[in-house]
């Protein structure tokens, strides 16, 4: 792999994701979309990853698409690449991924970032869709996730003038988790997924793909899929060493099964 660098033990059970085009500031060519989707689906193969951390670097995140590499394509072209499949198979990775953002997080960038299931961003972040600045619009879910994370009058001020969102707005927003000092981002996102890899990965999944389900369906169907998730993690194993563990006032040891 180019542009994407893997520890798969970063941590026990939590697996680091580094974007490496770090003079382009990580603009996300095709291949290096490719191979985030690849490790991914790997990652989400492995039964010893549990969680996963997505990072770029202090300066940037992602600056974006490359638009380089867009610039002279048609809408056949684009349609003919079909980069959505790309994205599709980044969404639907079932563990959970924590985006760890320092610097610019713009365009393809802030949307990768809000396709994680949070983020950790570092006081120097910069949460942007400023494709409008450049002819085109969001086109990886920007105008629907931005827009659910911090509501509709601040998304289409954001998406209309291309303006950047400081962490500190944007965690005033509910975009993103925590802000904390630069040398410090890279350790509360470790933290975070240390935390979560200690819990049943069974559950975690269950729940993730729930959580999930409220921003794609209404409530009625969203209740009846929580409650099916909710049946199902009594099947594992995980849930009756969680309990008996709670029960004899002990640490669980979850096992994944
Ligand atoms: N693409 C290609 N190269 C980029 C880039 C990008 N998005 N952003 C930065 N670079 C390159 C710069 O060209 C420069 O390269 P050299 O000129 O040195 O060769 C290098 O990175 C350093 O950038 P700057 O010299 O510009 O650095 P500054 O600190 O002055 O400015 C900046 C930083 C982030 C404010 C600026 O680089 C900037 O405005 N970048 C573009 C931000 C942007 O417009 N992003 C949105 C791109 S459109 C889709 C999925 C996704 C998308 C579309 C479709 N499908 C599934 C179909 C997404 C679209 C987008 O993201």
């Amino acid at each position: 792999m180019e542009f994407i660098k893997l520890t798969e033990q970063f941590e026990k059970h939590v697996a680091l994701i580094e974007l490496n085009r770090p003079k382009e500031l990580n603009a996300l060519n095709l291949q290096l979309m490719q191979e985030l989707r690849d490790t991914l689906k790997q990652l989400d193969n492995n039964t010893e990853v549990r969680a996963i951390i997505i990072t770029g670097n202090e300066q940037a995140f992602a600056a974006g698409a490359d638009i380089k590499q867009m610039a002279n394509k048609t809408a056949i072209d684009m349609l003919l690449i079909d980069q959505f499949s790309t994205w599709d198979q980044i969404r639907k990775t079932r563990k959970p991924i924590i985006a760890a953002v320092s610097g610019f997080a713009l365009g393809g960038g802030c949307e990768l970032a809000m396709t994680c299931d949070m983020i950790i961003a570092s006081e120097t972040a910069k949460f942007g869709q400023p494709e409008i600045k450049i002819g085109v619009m969001p086109g990886a879910g920007g105008t629907q996730r931005l827009t659910k994370a911090i509501g509709k009058a601040k998304a289409m001020e954001l998406v209309l003038t291309g303006r950047f969102l400081s962490a500190e707005e944007a965690k005033s927003y509910g975009l993103v988790n925590k802000v904390v000092p630069v040398e410090m981002y890279m350790f509360e996102a470790t933290q975070l997924a240390k935390e979560i890899a200690a819990m049943s990965p069974i559950a975690t999944m269950l729940a993730k793909e729930a959580v999930n389900r409220s921003f794609e369906t209404f409530l009625d169907e969203g209740l009846h899929f929580e409650r099916k998730n909710f049946y199902l993690a009594f099947a594992s194993e995980d849930q009756k060493e969680g309990m008996a563990a709670f029960v004899e006032k002990r640490k669980p040891d979850f096992k994944g099964k």
